[in-house]
């Protein structure tokens, strides 16, 4: 068995650590232009004019294609959008020139916090004719009954901030056109969908041929799903200079540039019975969508549509009655940051549950026991919403005696005079999303084999894992296999890692395309032995005809197979109809100093259920890292703004993210309750944990502090006060 093995990154490590692997900066050809965007310094502001310098090669945005969304062509709506692109011979003479072209605005006035906004009094756009643009309502049961006979009221407003995406390498592009094709080298997580947009734009300029690369990226978490409107720039410089074009983003434009995520607020009331039930939940969500570029505003309004039909989480509640607001203003655009969406639902979702059992006097866990849903099979939630699997209780019962002991640990720290506190939250996850995955899987006539998939890892180690799931299926050492991704010449159609699908959506692609070569090669080693395919077994990557002991390797096989007229490979689209829901519980320990208000987390636990766990040791990975991730927002991710609209956070030394220092220790423990229905019964982690680690930390604080809590990130200062 290799599939649930705790097997290294042996794909994708090696390149990496011995420095090789190439990311898209090592990307050098002769005669490349180097391209450096101008960006607006404004928030919001009327583009009067631009000079460029004489005889450089800079366009603006009337010198490039109409339909390049996203640049600021006559008003500039959030600091940092592209307004001109220049070209040099190197990377420091474009940035001489840059600085060079003169922008002249007309400042509008800007609007930066969403109460702002809601007023209406300035708009985030001149053409807009109120700052909420788009707009719904999740509605189930009824509320007012519910409220009339609650016992409990509580109500507030939980914020969860605006935070910005923090990929080791910020975004860059090549483009290189030969006259005919056009190859862009791309810092992103969507080739295949990069390719299929290229190819509308640059369409009408005479390319069809378009090969996009994702090279090594360093991570991506959602913030390299949409394609940008540099992307497309740079490649329409290389096709209308005939010259390779190159760009890379410095940090701090990087910071401005790329989508930020999270931005939502719940306004709410909640309605308990005296034992901590809860009834319902009434309340308005909104969501700060940052500028207005409607294409972008409305998949990510989804964020918050989803995680509004996700508030209820894996807890019967009666009814539920949320307003959605998505409200425009002139900061960066909001859209997928690891978790999309559930990571806001289930901070609210456990919050409220915290901010109620304080309110009632009421053990944090107990009032999960009480609210939790019993098990669940293919269950639709009134809001739409539909858990493929879960044991709910059943996690609730194997994690008490943890948090038992987490309690004992906190009270043994409080007679010391510590302020100690302990934090719980249920995830509540849907991942591993369609419409489909593909994968391909060869046989080579040496007998390695070669999976290609249509997903794009990044970071994740899915390589290792796809490689474990073709090694199984063959019955060979893992080392005989390698794995190819993040090309679209590779194959006909790919799909993206995001959305922790790729394991579970990809890997059954993988699984099926290899499952079904092996079933062809069968039938061609029973044609040239001239036995029956029944009489043929198959172990140790050879097929072998007990009865007379004649046998074929895999390399036999695959050469036989070409002789045949066959090709030894085999393509699959794995079409994944639904999403899984996979779920978990994590709980912390953490002590608050009393003088400097840091905050220190001693002790934390995951108990986490995502079905068959194909690495141990790639799965932990992403608990360690995500679960720090989660932290990060809770304890020091803040992105500020002037009232002007100027981003203040937008260097490293401005904006705080964690480093190894503030890195934990975390006791994980793959639960495996519930599978879900796919070849191998895996579903999602890579956002789990980072959805679980926020509202976890935040509940321990609050316990420790003794102080209700509605803000993030939890800086000293406020501990203090
Ligand atoms: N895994 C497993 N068994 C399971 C589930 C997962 O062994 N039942 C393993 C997989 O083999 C894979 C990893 O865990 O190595 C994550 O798999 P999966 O849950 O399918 O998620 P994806 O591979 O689709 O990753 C996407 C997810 C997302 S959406 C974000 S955002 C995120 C994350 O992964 N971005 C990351 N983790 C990241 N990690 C790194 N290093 N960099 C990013 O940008
Ligand atoms: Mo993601």
């Amino acid at each position: 068995k290799v599939i649930g093995k705790p097997i290294k990154r042996i794909i994708e490590d090696p390149p990496l650590i011995t420095g090789k692997g190439k990311f898209v900066y090592d990307i050098d050809f002769k005669g490349t232009l180097y391209a450096i965007f101008i960006r607006s310094q404004y928030a919001h502001a009327k583009i009067k004019s631009i000079k460029c310098p004489e005889n450089s090669l800079c366009f603006t945005t009337k010198d490039l294609p109409n339909s390049i969304i996203g640049l600021a062509r006559e008003e500039a709506i959030y600091q940092g959008q592209p307004i001109a692109v220049i070209l040099a011979e190197d990377e420091y003479k474009a940035k001489d020139l840059a600085e060079k072209v003169e922008v002249e605005y007309e400042p509008l006035p800007a609007v930066i916090n969403v109460d702002d906004a809601l007023k209406n009094i300035h708009k985030a756009k001149s053409d807009l004719s109120s700052n909420i643009v788009l707009e719904d309502e999740v509605t189930v049961g009824d509320t007012d009954s519910v409220f009339k006979k609650a016992y409990k009221i509580i109500e507030g407003e939980i914020i969860n901030q605006r935070v910005i995406p923090s990929a080791m390498e910020p975004r860059g592009a090549v483009a290189y056109f030969d006259g005919r094709r056009l190859t862009v080298w791309s810092s992103t997580q969507t080739p295949f969908d990069l390719k299929k947009s290229l190819a509308e734009i640059l369409g009408n300029y005479g390319v069809y041929d378009i090969r996009v690369i994702q090279p090594y990226v360093g991570g991506a978490f959602g913030s390299k799903i949409i394609n940008y409107a540099e992307e497309f720039i740079v490649a329409y410089l290389a096709v209308v200079t005939g010259r390779p074009v190159k760009w890379f983003n410095t940090r701090s434009e990087d910071m401005m540039s790329t989508n930020h995520g999270r931005d939502m607020r719940l306004k709410f009331k909640a309605a308990f019975d005296a034992e901590g039930k809860l009834l319902g939940i009434e309340g308005t969500l909104i969501m700060d969508l940052g500028a207005p570029i409607i294409e972008i505003n409305r998949d990510s309004f989804g964020m918050a549509t989803t995680a509004a039909r996700l508030l209820i989480g894996r807890y019967n509640v009666e009814a539920l009655k949320v307003k959605v607001l998505g409200v425009a203003t002139n900061k960066t655009f909001i859209a997928a940051y690891r978790g999309a969406g559930r990571p806001e639902a289930t901070y609210f979702i456990e919050r409220i549950l915290n901010l109620g059992a304080r309110a009632l006097g009421i053990d944090q866990y107990e009032i999960r026991e009480k609210n939790i849903m019993n098990e669940v099979n293919y269950y639709k939630l009134p809001t739409g919403i539909v858990y493929d699997s879960g044991k709910y209780r059943e996690m609730l019962k194997i994690a008490k005696p943890y948090y038992l002991e987490l309690l004992k640990k906190r009270d043994e720290l409080r007679t010391k005079g510590k302020l100690a506190g302990v934090g719980v939250a249920i995830v509540s996850e849907i991942a591993s999303f369609g419409p489909y995955s593909t994968a391909k899987v060869k046989v080579l006539s040496n007998g390695r084999i070669q999976v290609i998939t249509g997903t794009t890892p990044h970071g994740q180690g899915d390589a290792t894992a796809f490689a474990q799931i073709a090694a199984e299926i063959f019955d060979v050492d893992i080392n005989q296999v390698d794995v190819l991704w993040g090309d679209t010449d590779l194959i006909a159609d790919g799909d993206l890692t995001a959305g922790s699908r790729s394991i579970t959506v990809g890997g059954s692609a993988v699984y099926e395309a290899s499952r079904r070569l092996k079933e062809k090669l069968l039938r061609v080693v029973s044609e040239k032995l001239g036995v029956k395919p029944d009489e043929i077994e198959y172990q140790d990557g050879k097929f072998i005809h007990k009865q007379t002991g004649k046998s074929m390797t895999l390399a036999e096989a695959s050469r036989e197979s070409i002789n045949m007229g066959m090709l030894p490979e085999e393509e699959y689209s794995y079409v994944m109809n639904l999403y899984t829901s996979p779920y978990g519980l994590h709980m912390a320990l953490v002590e608050v100093d009393k003088e400097t208000g840091i905050v220190k987390i001693l002790d934390y636990k995951g108990f986490d259920d995502v079905g068959v766990v194909v690495n141990p040791l790639l799965a932990e990975g992403q608990v360690h890292g995500g679960v720090l991730q989660g932290i990060s927002q809770a304890l020091y991710e803040e992105t500020i703004y002037s009232q002007e609209g100027n981003l203040i956070t937008s260097t490293f030394s401005d904006y705080v993210i964690p480093t190894a220092v503030e890195g934990i220790r975390v006791e994980w423990k793959s639960l495996a309750l519930a599978k879900s229905d796919t070849p191998i019964g895996s579903k999602g982690i890579g956002e789990l944990p980072t959805i679980a680690a926020t509202p976890t930390v935040i509940n321990a604080i609050e316990d420790a502090i003794n102080k209700n809590i509605y803000v993030m990130p939890v800086k000293p200062e406020l501990i203090l006060n």
